[in-house]
This record gives C-alpha cells, sequence and structure tokens, in this order.
C-alpha cells in the first residue's frame, strides 16, 4: 500500500540512513517514489517578488534584510498595487504559474495584512496561485489572508532545532510551529522548508527534514535554499555545501515526505546545470525563475528554460 509511505514518525537515525546511502541507491530510491507521486519530467515554476524589502528587526545570521547588519541593501516599503500587478502578469507571461511575495516584517499589523490581502485578490485576478511570507501571523491575520484567497503561506523552519540557536535568536522554534498551525487551521496550504550550507551538520540537515516530515500534515511544498552568501552578513564567507550534498538533501526530501513538491530555492547561481539534473533525478519539482530571488541574483529566465530544454523537462502547465 503506498499510503503506508506517508509517515509522521521518522526519526533523525532513519534519515541520516538515507542520507549515508550510495548516491545511485539514494537517488533510485527517491526517484522511484517521485514518479509514484509526481510526473517525472514536469517542474513547477513560482516567480518572487520582494513587495517590502529591508529594515527587518530579527536577526537571522543569513539574512541581507536584518536591521543587525550593514548589507548596503535598497530598501523600501510595501509596494503600491499597481507595481506588484505588473511584475506577476511579466510572471504569467514568462509561464510562472504561482506569484510570491516576501515582506521583510517580523510580523505584519492588522493594517499591513489587509494591503496584502488586497495584493493578494489582485494577483488571483490574473489566475495565478499567490503565495506570501510575511513572518509571524495570529490566527486572525492567517484567517484573512485564506478569505482573500490566498492560496500559500511559505514559513520556514530553517534548520534543525538543535541548530536554531546559533542562526536566529529574536524568535523560537515553536513561534515558527505557531505560525505554521495557523497557517493550517485557516485553511491554507503550506509551504516550508529550510537553509542548508549555513555551517550545519549532516545530522542538522536531517534533524530539519525529520521536523517537517512531524508536521500533523506535510506541507504541500517543501523548498530547500542553498544559503546565498550576502556580504556583511554573519554567514558570509561559511564553507560552501558540496552539490551533492544538496543532492542528497532534495532526495531524503522527497523519500520522507512522497506527496509534497520539493523546491530547488535560493542558491541555484552557484549550481552548474548538470548538479540542478541531479536535484531533479532526486525528486525536485519546483524553482524560482526571473533575475532575482527576493534581494538576491537568480539565473536568467532564459538560461532556465535553455537547461529544460536539454533536461527534456516542461515547466508544469496550469
Ligand atoms: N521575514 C519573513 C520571515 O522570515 O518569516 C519572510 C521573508 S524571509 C526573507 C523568507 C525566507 O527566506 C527565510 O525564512 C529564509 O529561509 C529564506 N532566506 C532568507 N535569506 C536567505 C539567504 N541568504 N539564503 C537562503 N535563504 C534565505
Ligand atoms: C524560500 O524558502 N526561499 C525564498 C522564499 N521562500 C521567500 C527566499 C529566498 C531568499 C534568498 C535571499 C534573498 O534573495 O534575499
Ligand atoms: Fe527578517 Fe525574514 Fe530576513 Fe529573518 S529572514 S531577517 S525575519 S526578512
Amino acid at each position: 500500500m503506498i499510503e503506508q509511505r506517508i509517515r509522521h514518525d521518522w526519526t533523525v537515525d532513519e534519515a541520516m540512513a538515507l542520507f549515508e546511502q550510495p548516491l545511485n541507491d539514494l537517488l533510485f530510491a527517491a526517484q522511484s517514489i517521485h514518479r509514484e507521486y509526481h510526473a517525472p519530467n514536469a517542474v513547477q515554476i513560482s516567480t518572487l517578488l520582494s513587495i517590502k524589502t529591508g529594515g527587518c528587526p530579527e536577526d537571522c545570521k543569513y539574512c541581507p534584510q536584518s536591521i543587525h547588519y550593514d548589507t548596503g541593501l535598497d530598501t523600501h516599503n510595501l509596494l503600491p498595487v499597481e507595481d506588484v500587478v505588473k511584475a506577476a502578469e511579466r510572471a504569467h507571461a514568462a509561464g510562472a504559474t504561482r506569484f510570491c511575495m516576501g515582506a521583510a516584517w517580523r510580523s505584519p499589523t492588522n493594517s499591513q495584512t489587509r494591503r496584502v490581502c488586497e495584493l493578494v485578490r489582485a494577483v488571483k485576478d490574473l489566475e495565478m496561485e499567490t503565495c506570501v511570507t510575511l513572518g509571524m501571523l495570529t490566527e486572525d491575520q492567517a484567517q484573512a489572508l485564506a478569505e482573500a484567497g490566498l492560496d500559500y503561506y511559505n514559513h520556514n523552519l530553517d534548520t534543525s532545532p538543535d541548530y536554531y540557536g546559533e542562526v536566529i535568536t529574536t524568535r523560537t522554534y515553536q513561534d515558527r510551529l505557531d505560525t505554521l498551525a495557523h497557517v493550517r487551521d485557516a485553511g491554507m496550504k503550506v509551504c516550508c522548508g529550510g537553509i542548508v550550507g549555513m555551517g550545519e551538520s549532516r545530522r542538522d540537515r536531517a534533524g530539519l527534514l525529520v521536523q517537517l516530515a512531524g508536521l500533523p500534515e506535510h506541507p504541500e511544498s517543501v523548498p530547500i535554499n542553498n544559503l546565498v552568501q550576502a556580504e556583511g552578513t554573519p554567514m558570509h564567507g561559511s564553507e560552501a555545501l558540496p552539490p551533492l550534498e544538496t543532492v542528497r538533501c532534495i532526495a531524503v526530501a522527497r523519500i520522507l515526505m512522497p506527496r509534497s513538491v520539493i523546491r530547488l530555492s535560493a542558491g541555484r547561481t552557484d549550481l552548474s546545470e548538470e548538479a540542478q539534473a541531479l536535484c531533479f533525478l532526486a525528486g525536485a519539482g519546483s524553482i524560482f525563475c526571473g533575475d532575482r530571488l527576493l534581494t538576491t541574483p537568480n539565473p536568467s529566465f532564459e538560461s532556465d528554460m535553455a537547461m529544460f530544454g536539454q533536461l527534456g523537462i516542461a515547466p508544469q502547465a496550469p
């Protein structure tokens, strides 16, 4: 029975044993599961827009948008609806099926939430899926976003509970779990993943994936971000993760959460096309397309389409 594979009780030792298999065995297992649940040669495309940039009070050591670090970022307040709609129209024309809007807030106020609800309604009118990431939400704010028609809320666990204190001190792991519960209770889809390459151990990477798989429901979308090293942040200059470790991480995520769409998220500018091809073989089913993530560069749309052409991958139809 396939459904026996949907487990929420994975242990870190089990995930570590998967990580430590010979790469061929791990990829074979991951790709076999991928084909049972997902189209093998289709990849969903999302596009990001930073709707409020910089000036964030949180101290996430990887983030160029934190006020704690001098990163020379151009900051701006919440964008007007017309600018957001124009960006969404461009993304739609380029083939993106989901438009993701990110704001550098610890948590939005109710009036900021109402303004984001307006943005959600405007983007939904273009027949695109919507996702936003605004920081911590109350139950009522989650409900308001759901009522505006928001499809996905992105809120990452970022790393394992053990490594978390090395990365952020201004909000707790439990704060994150509480926001995820509010999003679920409001009936929205959950986009939740983390970052690798922050100096954590393989056991921490396994610990993050076990936490994600241990949520009451697996997130529909699981972004695996490679740290984008931003100058001025404490994590700038960290040792880069070997690309095959990212591949392993995607494969283990695929095995632990068979129904979820695993996104090969930030950090693709540092991955060769060959490494990305292995990530797709490992079960990645989504990427961000467009020249920019939130504040940092991403491969061009044209180069991504050329890569898809070489691999025989089709952007997933809406
Ligand atoms: N401020 C909100 C929050 O953190 O909840 C939403 C925006 S925040 C930029 C969204 C996510 O982007 C973070 O949780 C983190 O996982 C990811 N992120 C931020 N900076 C990154 C970096 N330099 N490299 C990789 N991922 C990053
Ligand atoms: C996610 O997991 N990755 C995206 C999205 N959710 C919001 C953000 C990546 C940000 C990379 C750094 C930057 O561009 O500022
Ligand atoms: Fe703020 Fe989000 Fe960056 Fe953390 S990741 S500093 S909460 S914008």
